[in-house]
């Protein structure tokens, strides 16, 4: 006889892609650990470890209930001898060893501290951390210097590494939504990222701009930014030209992982007029920094850019993993190329794209991974 727990739970398909993945889930404390060690993968520059610590903790996300003994999860997919080690440690102890080890250790704590500064990657912070810099204090003690991002990261620090709230996130889409329709009427912007998924909270706010006609959004950035700055809502911003090359049929070069859109990586101020909901700028303060993110794409590619700046990062990788080794395309946020067919597929939605993929389609909400 099998009480509730040895029920074996169906086993989930292998790509996140494949499944949904809400952002409520079951398993928090086992997913909180496997965490833990991706990100201490991800700041030691070690994405292999770090990508099959996601993949696991992203399947445990996706089940729908609470696991509370490992065999639970035989016949499961994305669980790796470690990731399973852990688990198994977590349900039996509680805890899990090397989980708390990484948690307290010198390296990861000041990793995270230093990568925590805007315009730091984790290159730079294990750099300055063999130097003995270990948190942002040490790092102005030390008199390095820094560039304009990393300056920017500094100055702000407290109100960046605080979470945006939702309220915020539409505060600045207001603001964002009359800039574009000062410098082009008819032009659409879009939440995207985190939001877009359902998150309350992020790390920043990210903005997907186009317009219907195409080639009127050739430029845009530019004239955004400067009405932006002429208001006095930028405290920083960087913006990256298009460098897509397109030529009659389609990209001149293959399409990468990283993007060539015109991009905008910004710092704004939020005053209290804008949001009445800054309870978290301190003190006497009236206004708060926050970081933005804006894309322009042209309308032909609009929902490849759509899908591909929603997230969440594992979820796109996963889309790209597909694509190549189960449909042999190449999947980017501009394009869908078939190598058997030896063309660009066209796609006005979302919707499209998945199908082309021969996946069913998942919301935003599903593609928390
Ligand atoms: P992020 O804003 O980094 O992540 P997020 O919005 O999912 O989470 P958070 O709440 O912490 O902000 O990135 C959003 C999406 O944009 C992500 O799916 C990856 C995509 N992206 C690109 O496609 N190209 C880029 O150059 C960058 C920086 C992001
Ligand atoms: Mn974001
Ligand atoms: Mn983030
Ligand atoms: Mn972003």
């Amino acid at each position: 006889l099998c009480g509730a727990d040895e029920l074996a739970v169906v086993s989930l398909p292998s790509y996140a892609c494949q499944r949904h993945t809400p952002l409520l889930h079951h398993n928090t404390v086992l997913i909180d650990a496997l965490s833990i060690l991706a990100e201490n993968a991800e700041l030691s520059e070690n994405e292999g470890r770090g990508v099959a610590f996601r993949r696991a903790g992203a399947l445990l996300k996706s089940l729908p209930q609470e696991i509370r003994r490992v065999e639970q999860l035989r016949g499961q997919p994305c669980l790796g001898d470690h990731s399973l080690r852990v688990i198994k440690e977590v349900l039996e102890d509680g805890v899990c060893c090397e989980v708390e080890t990484t948690k307290e250790s010198r390296q990861f704590k000041a990793m995270k501290a230093l990568t925590g500064i805007f315009g730091v990657g984790a290159k730079t912070a294990d750099r300055w951390f063999r130097e003995g810099i270990h948190t942002p204090s040490d790092l102005q003690r030390s008199g390095h210097n820094l560039n304009r991002a990393q300056r920017a990261g500094v100055q702000y620090y407290d109100d960046l590494n605080q979470p945006v709230r939702k309220a915020e996130a539409d505060a600045i889409g207001l603001i964002v939504e009359k800039a574009v329709s000062e410098v082009l009427p008819g032009a659409k912007i879009t939440l995207i990222g985190g939001f877009r998924r359902g998150k309350e909270t992020g790390h920043d706010v990210d903005f997907l701009i186009t317009h219907p006609e195409e080639g009127r959004e050739e430029g845009l950035m530019a004239k955004v930014v400067s009405w932006l700055e002429a208001q006095g809502f930028l405290l920083y911003h960087k913006t990256t030209r298009n460098s897509y090359l397109e030529s009659k049929d389609g990209p001149a070069r293959p399409p990468s992982n990283m993007d060539r859109f015109e991009r905008c990586f910004s710092i704004f101020r939020l005053t209290r007029e804008e949001s009445s909901m800054l309870s978290q700028c301190s003190g006497s303060r009236s206004w708060m920094a926050v970081r933005v993110d804006m894309v322009v794409s042209p309308y032909s590619q609009f929902a490849f850019a759509l899908l591909g700046w929603t997230g969440s990062k594992l979820f796109e990788r996963e889309l790209r993993r597909w694509a190549v080794h189960e449909r042999a395309m190449t999947l980017s946020s501009h394009t869908l190329y078939d190598s058997t067919k030896r063309q660009y597929l066209r796609a006005n939605s979302e919707e499209e794209i998945f199908a082309l993929l021969g996946l069913e389609y998942i919301p935003p909400c599903g593609r928390n991974a």
